[in-house]
C-alpha cells in the first residue's frame, strides 16, 4: 500500500511546488454579444438613454481599459480565439457557425479550459456557445450525446444555448444532451423546409411577434421565425424572455457547488444578439426600445453575478472580466425599433463601424478588469484583448503552455491587473468574420486597414446594413483621428509598406506569441 502510494504523494509534491508561485484565483469572464464601445453608462452612454448601474459599478471598482479590444468582428472567431488563443484567421471554417456545425475545436488542441484545469480549476461554461457541437462531418447528434463538445475541450460543466438565439433549435443544452428531449418527440434540424406546409416567416409572416427585416424568415417558435428549420423537440424548448434568468440561476447553482475550489466560469451572456427579446421586467426600461433594454439585462446578470460572488464570500478572491464578442449593430435582421429608437446613442461610442467591420467599432469593446483588494481602480490605455485572455490567465495560474497552443496569445497579465507600468500589446491584427481578406493592423496610435476588395460592411452602426466603398489600404493616426476619417496612406507611403510588411510577416508566420511569454 505505502508503495503504491509514494508516487502519488510525490507527484502531488511535485504539483505543489510548481504551483507555489501561482496565483489561482477564481475567473469569471462575462462576454457579452454584441455590445459595443459605447453601449454602457461608463463608456459614455446618456442616463437618459439607458443605464447600467452594475457594469458602472464594475468599472468604478476596477480597471477599465479605453483600447480593450476582442480579436474579431463576429461571433464564432472572437470565442474560437478566446478559447484556444490562435487568431482566427490561421483557421478555416472559424467564421459564423451554422445551426448543424461540428464542434470548431476538437480534442486535442489545448484550450484555456484544459490548462486552467491542470493547475486545479474546475471549469464552466454557462450561455451561448456557437462554437458547433458533434464531430467533424457529422456534426451535432440533437437526439443522442453532443460529443465533442464544451466537456471534451476544458469544460467540466455546460449548460448551453447551442448557437445563437435567432439560430435554431431554441433548446438548452446541458453537458452532452439537450435538455427535458422527450425521446418520444425526436428534435429534427435541417437547412431546408421539412415539408411544403411547414410554416415559416415567409408563410406565415402575419402570425409573427416580431417581424424579420432580412434572413431569419424560416421556423417559426415564440412567434418569431429564425435562420434554419426544425420539428419536435417541444418540451425542450425554451422561451427568449427566460434565458438571461437561466444563466444566472445554473451560474449560481455552479458557483455554490465548485467554491472550495478555484474555479473558472465563462459566462456567455446572449444579449444584446437578435431577436432582442429581454424579460417582460426589462421591456421598456430604457429609451432605446429592445436593442437597449436587453443592454439593461445584461447590466442585471452583471449585478447578479457580483451578488452570488460576495455572497459567497467570494469576491475579494475572484478575478471578473467584463468583454464583448464583437462591436455593435443596429438593425442585424428582425424588426425591433433599435434604429428608429438609436436618437442620439452612440453604439460605437466615437468609433466608426461596428459588427462585421474591422474599423475600431467592430472590435473595440467594453473591457473590464474587477479584483477586489488586487486591482486598483483606474483607467487603463493599454492595448489588451480577449485573445491575451488564454496565456495571460493560465500563466498567472502557473502552468507552462506548450509551445504549439495560444499562438497569438500574449501574457499581459500585468497590465489586466494595472501594474506600474506594465504594457499591454504591442501591436493587433483585428479580423471581420472571414479573416481571409480584411484586416486592420494597430501599431501603438498607428493602424492600417487592409480591405481585400474596395467595400466595408456595417460602416454607419445608426443605418441599415449595407456595404461602403473603401479605399483597399488605409493608413490612420488613431491619436489624432479616432473616427478613421482620414486616410495618411498617401503622404506616408513608407510607413504604410512598412506596417502591411509587418502585418504580412505576422500573417505568414503562423504564430505571434514569442515563447519566452512565461517570463513575462
Ligand atoms: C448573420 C445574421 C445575423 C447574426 C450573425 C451572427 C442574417 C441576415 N444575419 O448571418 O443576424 O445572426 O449572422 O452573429 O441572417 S454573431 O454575433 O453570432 O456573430
Ligand atoms: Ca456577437
Amino acid at each position: 500500500m505505502k508503495f503504491k502510494l509514494l508516487p502519488i504523494f510525490a507527484i502531488s509534491t511535485l504539483i505543489s511546488l510548481a504551483l507555489l508561485h501561482a496565483d489561482t484565483p477564481n475567473i469569471v469572464v462575462i462576454m457579452a454579444d454584441d455590445l459595443g464601445y459605447g453601449d454602457v453608462g461608463c463608456y459614455g452612454a446618456k442616463p437618459k438613454n439607458l443605464k447600467t448601474p452594475h457594469i458602472d459599478q464594475l468599472a468604478k471598482e476596477g480597471l477599465r481599459f479605453t483600447s480593450g479590444y476582442c480579436s474579431a468582428s463576429t461571433c464564432t472567431p472572437t470565442r474560437y480565439s478566446f478559447l484556444t488563443g490562435n487568431y482566427a484567421f490561421r483557421r478555416e471554417g472559424t467564421g459564423i457557425a451554422p445551426p448543424n456545425g461540428p464542434s470548431i475545436i476538437q480534442p486535442g488542441e489545448t484550450t484555456i479550459g484544459d490548462l486552467l484545469k491542470k493547475a486545479g480549476y474546475k471549469t464552466a461554461v454557462i450561455g451561448k456557445w456557437h462554437l458547433g457541437l458533434g464531430a467533424p462531418g457529422k456534426g451535432p447528434d440533437w437526439n443522442g450525446q453532443l460529443k465533442p463538445g464544451p466537456r471534451e475541450i476544458g469544460f467540466d460543466y455546460n449548460f448551453l444555448l447551442p448557437t445563437t438565439n435567432d439560430r435554431v433549435p431554441q433548446v438548452y443544452v446541458e453537458n452532452d444532451r439537450v435538455l427535458n428531449l422527450d425521446p418520444k418527440d425526436p428534435l429534427w434540424v435541417g437547412h431546408k423546409k421539412p415539408t411544403p406546409e411547414h410554416p415559416t416567416g415567409i408563410s406565415h409572416r402575419d402570425t409573427l411577434k416580431m417581424d424579420w427585416s432580412h434572413g431569419h424568415n424560416g421556423t417559426i417558435h415564440n412567434g418569431i421565425s429564425r435562420i434554419g428549420f426544425y420539428t419536435g423537440g417541444h418540451a425542450a424548448r425554451f422561451r427568449d424572455e427566460d434565458l438571461a434568468d437561466k444563466w444566472v440561476e445554473k451560474s449560481e447553482e455552479w458557483i455554490k457547488e465548485n467554491k472550495d475550489s478555484p474555479f473558472f466560469l465563462f459566462f456567455a451572456s446572449h444579449d444584446l444578439h437578435v431577436p432582442r427579446i429581454p424579460h417582460e421586467r426589462f421591456q421598456g426600461k430604457s429609451a432605446l426600445s429592445y436593442r437597449g433594454d436587453a443592454i439593461v439585462q445584461l447590466d442585471w446578470c452583471v449585478g447578479e453575478l457580483v451578488r452570488i460572488l460576495k455572497e459567497q464570500n467570494l469576491d475579494e478572491n475572484t478575478m471578473v472580466i467584463f468583454c464583448s464578442d464583437n462591436g455593435p449593430v443596429g438593425d442585424d435582421g428582425y424588426k425591433d425599433g433599435a434604429l428608429e429608437y438609436m436618437g442620439d446613442h452612440k453604439s460605437a461610442g466615437p468609433y466608426k463601424g461596428g459588427k462585421y467591420s474591422i474599423f475600431e467599432g467592430g472590435t473595440r469593446t467594453p473591457f473590464i478588469t474587477w479584483w477586489p483588494g488586487k486591482i486598483k481602480p483606474g483607467v487603463s490605455d493599454e492595448i489588451v484583448c480577449t485573445i491575451d485572455l488564454a496565456t495571460s490567465l493560465v500563466s498567472q495560474a502557473g502552468v507552462s503552455i506548450p509551445e504549439e497552443a495560444f499562438v497569438d496569445s500574449q501574457n499581459i497579465m500585468s497590465a489586466l491587473l494595472g501594474k506600474n507600468g506594465a504594457k499591454g500589446r504591442e501591436h493587433l491584427i483585428q479580423q471581420d468574420n472571414g479573416g481571409r481578406g480584411n484586416f486592420g493592423f494597430r501599431k501603438g496610435n498607428w493602424k492600417l486597414l487592409r480591405h481585400a476588395k474596395k467595400m466595408a460592411r456595417n460602416v454607419k452602426v445608426e443605418e441599415t446594413l449595407a456595404n461602403t466603398n473603401v479605399e483597399q489600404l488605409t493608413l490612420i493616426n488613431l491619436e489624432e483621428d479616432p473616427r478613421e476619417s482620414k486616410n495618411l496612406a498617401k503622404s506616408n507611403p513608407d510607413l504604410v509598406e512598412k506596417l502591411n510588411a509587418e502585418l504580412q510577416s505576422i500573417l505568414d508566420a503562423g504564430r505571434s506569441r514569442q515563447t519566452d511569454s512565461l517570463s513575462q
